[in-house]
């Protein structure tokens, strides 16, 4: 096989446009992930020790992203029987995606992970990620109760930043599901993480991560300040949409 040879022969060998390449030397083997040689200065890389390690990547690969259709798919059903019993869609949109091998890479070290396959199984919940969009703050808790109702979707954690909001102004709901994905020959419990929060919610979260990635972590002190005073206005803002639509029910009910 190709890229065993690869592997055994100290060349590089470029095997898939969608993967990246192998890339031995005298000390180590490493698998270089797509685009990382374009970034400058920055080299990612997973240590592959065993030539079935390549094949290893590329069906975690393929299993996270079976993974990400099955909860993709159970959320949109959910959404769609929701609007039929109650003529009302508690989800504005679904986003989904796996994690950049450079960011995989990047929380094994911040954790003190060497990086290697099953560390990053292991240790990385959010290598399939979920973003539900929601209207009102009461949708995020009524679809996190939906999703820990299925059967074949075991709950790992929560966490609540909208009872608990982070120092930065972030809130959202986060939840690491279990999800069997069935293959051929065995069936693979994997982990899925979904961020569930409303479109205001998420509006900021976009900007703060921008700013966040621009300063590298270091935004100056106004910008943070600015940045937990629109936290509090979107959380005014949900409050006042939430209470607005009850109003607005309470009055077509009234009417029919
Ligand atoms: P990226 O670049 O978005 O992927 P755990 O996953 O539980 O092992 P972690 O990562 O501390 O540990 O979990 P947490 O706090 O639930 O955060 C997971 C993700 O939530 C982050 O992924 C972000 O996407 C988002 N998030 C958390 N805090 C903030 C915040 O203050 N601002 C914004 N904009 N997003 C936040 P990553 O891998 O950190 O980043």
């Amino acid at each position: 096989m190709k890229i065993k040879n690869a592997l055994n022969s100290c060349e590089k060998y470029t095997f898939s446009q969608n993967y990246g390449i192998i890339k031995t030397t005298r000390e180590k083997r490493v698998l270089q992930v797509k685009g990382a040689e374009e970034k400058a200065g920055i080299i990612m890389e997973i240590n592959i020790d065993r030539a079935s390690d390549v094949d290893s990547w590329k069906e975690v690969m393929l299993i996270y992203n079976s993974a990400l259709k099955q909860v993709e798919t159970k959320l949109e059903v959910l959404n769609d029987e929701f609007q039929h019993v109650h003529r009302y869609n508690p989800i504005e949109h679904i986003k989904s995606r796996i994690k950049t091998s450079e960011s995989i890479v990047k929380k094994l070290k911040k954790n003190g992970y060497e990086s290697t396959i099953s560390n990053m199984i292991q240790h990385v919940n959010d290598i399939a990620g979920i973003r539900v969009i929601c209207s009102f703050t009461s949708d995020i808790y009524r679809v996190a109760d939906m999703i820990s109702n299925q059967k074949d979707i075991k709950i790992i954690s929560v966490k609540d930043y909208i009872t608990h909001p982070k120092a930065s102004g972030y809130k959202s709901y986060h939840m690491i599901v279990m999800i069997p994905v069935y293959l051929s020959d065995r069936t693979v419990d994997t982990k899925v993480e979904i961020q569930i929060r409303t479109v205001a919610m998420d509006f900021w979260a976009s900007l703060e991560h921008k700013i966040h990635y621009k300063f590298e972590g270091n935004a100056p002190e106004k910008i943070k300040n600015e940045l937990i005073e629109c936290a509090n206005m979107v959380s005014d803002l949900d409050a006042k949409m939430l209470s607005l639509n009850e109003e607005i029910r309470a009055i077509s009910e009234r009417v029919r």
